[in-house]
Order: structure tokens, then C-alpha cells, then sequence
């Protein structure tokens, strides 16, 4: 009974899942936050602390978190993880010198005790620059092939003009519904 009355508070849109969008400094998270509120490619300037908005797909809610990926703020990122349901990993794709960075900041999220029943989606962002990395190069660098203890997902977008981010919805919230 209480798993029938959790799914159809899922369904009707009661509960609000938590996602957490961490990346370098950079990547276009904040940029991906806006988008994905407004449709549109907003000003930003870095992030010191956190962003936080509701965004509501077909009825789910989700309560997303934008945290600052300066140096010096990714300490604190693991002070956001309780809760969160789905972790979002920007990858500015032009980046290539930082990608073993990523790799390690994502495997130390992987290993964290917050985040075992979280699913991992990667954006490999800045799809619109020329000689950026595709997914499938970042997937390979990031050795995404390898994970085995959280459901993962990567997506190619531009945030800029919002390509592949309704997909990136898309598979969030059926994420979500599926838990
Ligand atoms: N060409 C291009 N530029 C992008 C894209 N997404 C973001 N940018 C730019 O990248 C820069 C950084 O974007 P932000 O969204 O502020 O990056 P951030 O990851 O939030 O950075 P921090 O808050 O410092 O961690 C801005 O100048 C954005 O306009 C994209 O898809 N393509
Ligand atoms: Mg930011």
C-alpha cells in the first residue's frame, strides 16, 4: 500500500527529486540550469556557493541544485549529496587538458556513501564548437564502460542553443519514475 501511494505521488507530481549538477569550473552547468528552466542561453558569471530551481517535467518534480565547480568550492560538494536521487557530471567537451580531472572527480562521487542509490548522467557539453570531444570520446576517457554500482547515462548537448537537453529530461524523469 505505502509503495502504491509513493509511486502515484510520484506520478501526480507530489514528490520532488533532487538532482545535483556538479562539474569543473566552466563546464556550463549554470548555463544547463537556466536552459533547462528557461529555454534560453542566460549571462552567467562563475558560481560561488549553489543555484536552485524547481523544474517540473510532465507532472515530476525535480529540485535541482547548480553548485560552483571553482577549485576551492569542490570540497564542499559533497555537503549537497544527501537525498540526491540523480547526479548530472558537466564536461566542457572543448576541455581536454581537464579531462582526467573529471575522471577522477567523477570516480571519487562514484565511491561516495551518499550517492549508492544515485544515478549518474555525464553532459558532455559545448557540442557546437568545432573539434570539441564527442560522447563517445569522453565516454571512453572517463572509462563510463567500467561502472557497474550506478545506473549511468551520457548525453551530447549544447547549452547554449539547448540541444539534447530535453533528452536529458527525458531520462531523468524516467529515471525517477522507475524507483
Ligand atoms: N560555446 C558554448 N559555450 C557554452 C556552452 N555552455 C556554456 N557555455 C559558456 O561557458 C561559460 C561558462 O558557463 P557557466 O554555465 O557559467 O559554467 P559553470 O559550469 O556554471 O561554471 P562555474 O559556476 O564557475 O562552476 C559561459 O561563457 C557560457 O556561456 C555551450 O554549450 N557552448
Ligand atoms: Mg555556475
Amino acid at each position: 500500500m505505502g509503495f502504491l501511494l509513493s509511486k502515484m505521488m510520484a506520478v501526480f507530481g507530489d514528490k520532488e527529486h533532487k538532482v545535483v549538477i556538479i562539474g569543473l569550473d566552466n563546464a556550463g552547468k549554470t548555463t544547463i540550469l537556466y536552459q533547462f528552466l528557461t529555454k534560453e542561453a542566460v549571462h552567467t558569471s562563475p558560481t560561488i556557493g549553489s543555484n536552485v530551481e524547481e523544474i517540473i517535467v510532465r507532472n515530476t518534480h525535480f529540485l535541482i541544485w547548480d553548485i560552483g565547480g571553482q577549485e576551492n568550492l569542490r570540497a564542499s560538494w559533497n555537503s549537497y549529496y544527501c537525498n540526491t536521487e540523480i547526479v548530472i557530471l558537466v564536461v566542457d567537451s572543448t576541455d581536454r587538458e581537464r579531462l582526467t580531472l573529471n575522471k577522477e572527480e567523477l570516480h571519487q562521487l562514484l565511491a561516495h556513501e551518499n550517492l549508492q542509490s544515485a544515478a549518474v548522467l555525464v553532459l558532455a557539453n559545448k557540442q557546437d564548437v568545432k573539434g570539441s570531444m564527442t560522447a563517445a570520446e569522453i565516454s571512453h576517457c572517463l572509462t563510463l564502460n567500467s561502472i557497474k554500482s550506478h545506473p549511468w547515462h551520457i548525453q551530447a548537448c549544447c547549452a547554449l542553443t539547448g540541444e539534447g537537453l530535453p533528452a536529458t529530461l527525458d531520462w531523468m524523469r524516467s529515471k525517477v519514475l522507475a524507483n
